[in-house]
């Protein structure tokens, strides 16, 4: 099956681990094959980062569907009729529309169990989901588009005191972040945030870490934050799902 991009959405061919180690379609074409499961997403949205990283930890292939919410494309038909939250990530699959990240990312986890993205033990589980709801429950929220946005245009902040309200959010949450890690019993020797392999703590954490570099956010004395940090980017799966590999990057 051919799939044409249907404009204002590019459809941008399958993102998945499979297809870029082994067949060759590179960013930018057209997707010859039908997915099972299709990605909306925007290259620098940091939620649907962290659904891209499951998708490429598990190796599960997908088709990219690139949503411009800079330009406003996610509150206009088509998407708004398709998504009830007009947010993205939005994964469909089996004919459903399922929203919000971390319970995309969860359902991953349970219908392609491996490799887990959360411990098998229940204290481990909720460690886990503290961390990563720390970044996307504390953090995000006050720092996303439509935040930031409402800041400028409503309220007239100027941009300066828009990037201080940035960084002053992101980096109080990461310090508690830091915090959180090292009150770990066993976090000295864990790899990633929690354990040797990556959790739905680092599907967070990674992408968060990106958006605080492009605003200027001071990361000194977050050592174990950004030693999981570093441990995941030297993963093949969080590089592919970084915004400079989506097919809608833009520089
Ligand atoms: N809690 C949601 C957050 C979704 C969200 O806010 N996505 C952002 C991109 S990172 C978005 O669509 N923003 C559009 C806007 O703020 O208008 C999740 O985890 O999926």
């Amino acid at each position: 099956m051919v799939v044409a991009p249907v404009p204002p959405f590019s459809r941008a061919g399958d993102s998945s681990r499979a297809n870029q180690a082994g067949c060759g379609m590179p960013p930018r074409t057209v997707s010859v094959y039908a997915f099972s499961m299709k990605l909306y997403s925007y290259f620098r949205s940091s939620a649907s980062f962290r659904v891209r990283i499951a998708l490429e930890l598990k190796g599960l292939p997908h088709e990219y569907v690139a949503v411009h919410i800079a330009k406003g494309d996610h509150r206009n038909e088509p998407y708004a009729a398709l998504s009830a939250d007009t947010l993205v990530p939005m994964l469909e699959v089996d004919g459903e529309r399922l929203s919000q990240s971390m319970a995309i990312i969860e359902y991953l986890d349970e219908k392609h169990p491996a490799p887990a993205l959360l411990p098998v033990d229940a204290l481990g589980r909720t460690k886990v989901r503290a961390l990563a709801q720390s970044i996307a429950c504390e953090i995000h929220p006050l720092n996303n588009l439509r935040v930031l946005k409402y800041l400028v245009k409503e309220l007239k902040v100027v941009d300066e005191a828009k990037n201080s309200w940035y960084r002053h959010w992101c980096r109080d949450g990461l310090e508690a972040f830091e915090r959180q890690l090292s009150q770990l019993p066993a976090a000295r020797h864990f790899r990633f945030c929690y354990g040797d392999t990556p959790t739905l703590a680092d599907c967070c954490l990674v992408p968060q870490i990106f958006n605080a570099r492009r605003f200027d956010v001071n990361l000194d004395g977050l050592p174990r934050t950004m030693a999981a940090f570093e441990a995941c980017m030297a993963l093949p799966a969080f590089q592919k799902a970084q915004p400079s590999a989506c097919p809608d990057f833009e520089a």
